[in-house]
């Protein structure tokens, strides 16, 4: 076990690829380390505190008031990232409202602190999605809301913490996408996935195809194109889908795949969030060879217009966006 690189260990030998940088970054991405470590604690015991410990809203045996699972995980990152001094600002699904914090501080996190929280209680994996980009307002000025609405193109690193059969943090700065895998024993992530590319052939879809009537001409033609028996292009695709982002597109990332969020008659912008959703993804998915759009734009080229505004996201293996955008663009 000694010789592995540890999450610790990789922040400050990248950080020793710019002499005389500040370490601020650095500090930002310690302060997601030691969050992530905190939340995926809770999360291995959350039967434990829903089921035994007593329910959100009650108080668990030391008295303290017990919190809903991702208001405890907003809670986390929140303090671990204001601790540091680091950020100037923190955009969360959790919050209406942008977060001011150190007017000193460089860069801003938009995030989903737990993502697929529907899934909490009945043990299936969830996950933690930020992005990071540098301010454009003056340090030393209160954040704006110009900082957060900036294309996913400027973010300077994004990443996710899945908590599954174990947990894992994936990020990139704009070289490349690096996995950790969490050790409880050691209480250290220890790289396992270093320079993590996504299959260039994929063979899994995933939807909630229970939306299938309510989607457009060209998903549902999406949808039978991947039914369809073709062995020379691997099909039919393998459907596969947790209803939890971070899991659907941590596993097409490893096996190769499409993760589908459309538009439909019922959600008319899509379900996920541009800003702390689609945007890291789709940074992590194209610097790991991948592609992510709307179905007409690449998602990081979209300029954002409020906080949490919502798009439809198609992100995977490249023909399998290609193919997606193909066929709405036939509607
Ligand atoms: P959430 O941020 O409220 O947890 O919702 C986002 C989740 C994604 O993780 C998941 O991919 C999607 O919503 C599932 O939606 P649906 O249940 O409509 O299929
Ligand atoms: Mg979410």
């Amino acid at each position: 076990m000694t010789d592995v690189t540890t999450l610790g260990e990789f922040i400050i030998e990248k950080q020793m690829d710019f002499p005389g940088s500040s370490g601020e970054f650095s500090r930002l991405l310690s302060a997601i380390r030691l969050a992530s470590k905190i939340v995926s604690q809770q999360v291995n015991k959350a039967g434990l505190l829903s089921n035994i410990l007593g329910a959100a809203g009650s108080d668990n045996i030391q008295g303290e008031a017990q919190q809903k699972l991702d208001v405890f995980a907003n809670d986390q990152f929140i303090k671990a990232l204001t601790a540091r001094k680091v950020i100037c600002g923190i955009a969360s699904e959790e919050n209406d409202e942008y977060i001011s914090i150190n007017e000193e501080g460089s860069y801003i996190v938009a995030m989903d602190p737990l993502d697929g929280s529907s899934n909490i209680d009945v043990n299936v994996s969830i996950g933690t999605i930020f992005s990071i980009y540098k301010r454009i307002s003056p340090v030393g000025t209160p954040v704006t809301e110009a900082d957060f609405l900036q294309k996913g193109t400027e973010q300077v690193a994004a990443g996710y913490v899945i908590y599954g059969s174990s947990t894992m943090l994936v990020y990139t700065t704009g070289n490349g996408v690096n996995g950790f895998t969490y050790d409880p024993g050691l209480g250290v992530f220890i790289l396992s996935h270093p320079d993590m590319t996504v299959p260039s052939v994929g063979k899994i879809y995933s939807m909630n195809e229970g939306n299938f009537y309510k989607s457009s001409e060209g998903i549902q033609n999406f949808i039978k194109y991947a039914q369809e028996v073709d062995p020379g292009s691997n099909r039919p695709y393998t459907a596969r889908y947790i209803g939890s982002l971070v899991a659907d597109f941590h596993r097409n990332l490893i096996k190769g795949g499409v993760y589908l969020y459309p538009v439909t008659s019922t959600s008319p912008n899509g379900k996920l969030r541009l800003l702390y959703e689609c945007n890291p993804m789709a940074m992590i998915i194209e610097q790991a060879g991948g592609k992510a759009s709307d179905g007409q734009t690449r998602i990081m080229e979209i300029d954002p217009k409020s906080l949490h505004q919502r798009v439809a996201f198609f992100a995977g293996t490249s023909h399998m966006v290609n193919k997606i955008e193909e066929l709405i663009a036939a509607e």
